[in-house]
This record gives C-alpha cells, sequence and structure tokens, in this order.
C-alpha cells in the first residue's frame, strides 16, 4: 500500500445510526452476537449504553406509532427490561443496519439477518434501527447527550475503504 493510496478517513462518507437490542435480546444472551455482527461488518461503535428505559423516554421514542393499536403493549415491552442503546458509524450505516436486522416479522426476515435467525414473532423482534438519516439524528439526540458519543478513527480503516 503505497502512501498515495491511503485513505483519507475525513473523505469517507460517514453516517450515524441508532440501534437498541430490546429486552428479549438481552434476555436470551444475544447481547454479544448482535454487536458481533455490526463489528465484524466493518461499521465502528461510538456510543453505547445499558439502560432501564424510561415510560417517557419509550414514548418519545414510538411517537409516530401512537396512533397504532400496538403502540401500548410497545412501550410497555419495551420498558419492561435492560435494553443495550448504541450509535455505530459508517459509510451507508443507517440501510445497512436495517439490512442486518432483517423484516419487522421475524417470520418474514431472511434467515441471516438478526431477525430471521433468533426470531419468531413480531412483538419479540430483538433489536430497533432507525429507518432513515433524519430518523437517526432524531433518535440519536434522544437516547444520548453529544458528550456520550465518541468520535475516533479505527486503524482497521485502510482495509476497509479504498
Ligand atoms: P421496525 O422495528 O422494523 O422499524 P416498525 O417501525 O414498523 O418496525 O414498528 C416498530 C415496532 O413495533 C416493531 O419492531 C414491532 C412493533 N410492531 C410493528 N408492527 C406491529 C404489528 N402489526 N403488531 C404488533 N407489533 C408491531
Ligand atoms: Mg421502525
Amino acid at each position: 500500500m503505497t502512501k498515495d493510496k491511503i485513505v483519507k478517513f475525513e473523505e469517507i462518507a460517514l453516517e450515524r445510526t441508532f440501534l437498541a437490542i430490546k429486552p428479549d435480546g438481552v434476555q436470551r444472551g444475544l447481547v454479544g452476537e448482535i454487536i458481533r455482527r455490526y463489528e465484524e461488518k466493518g461499521f465502528t461503535l461510538v456510543g453505547l449504553k445499558f439502560l432501564k428505559v424510561s415510560r417517557e423516554l419509550a414514548e418519545q421514542h414510538y411517537d409516530v406509532h401512537r396512533e397504532r393499536p400496538f403502540f401500548s403493549g410497545l412501550v410497555e415491552f419495551i420498558t419492561s427490561g435492560p435494553v443495550v442503546a448504541m450509535v455505530w458509524e459508517g459509510e451507508g450505516v443507517v440501510a445497512a443496519a436495517r439490512k442486518i436486522i432483517g423484516a419487522t416479522n421475524p417470520l418474514s426476515a431472511e434467515p441471516g439477518t438478526i431477525r430471521g435467525d433468533f426470531g419468531i414473532n413480531i412483538g419479540r423482534n430483538l433489536i430497533h434501527g432507525s429507518d432513515a438519516i433524519e430518523t437517526a439524528q432524531r433518535e440519536i439526540s434522544l437516547w444520548f447527550k453529544e458528550e456520550e458519543l465518541v468520535s475516533w478513527q479505527p486503524t482497521l480503516t485502510p482495509w476497509l475503504h479504498e
């Protein structure tokens, strides 16, 4: 690798997304397995916390679903046990993270995806991921303070980017 071929970190079109391992993922001991998939893909962890979600945060997080019949069950479930909240960074991470998660209903999710490999029921689908760049920005600022996010340059970068 010659010097002029080394990728400039600042020139990579980085995005950030918000992911949360829901109480079922934590209870089932899938925290490590789920984080591993994003690490191995080559994305960068920039924020991580383990918390019991308040009703207020849950309702704000799922605000777009407020009128849906499953809203109260959703809030009940996400507040029922600890969750792992994360921010991941990388080129194309918002859409790619959703692909790694798979379809909303685990029975329809492809094998190889998190929901396809580990889930059966739509109300126990293990993980949340932001569905668009704007949604990601809203969710990241809802769940994390600016100072809780860490910008860093993985030394792996030239092995992941041309
Ligand atoms: P996703 O989590 O794939 O972004 P979504 O935003 O449409 O899906 O819905 C949020 C969560 O609400 C989803 O992960 C599980 C639950 N949910 C969605 N549709 C549902 C339904 N028809 N019945 C019960 N729960 C549902
Ligand atoms: Mg969604």
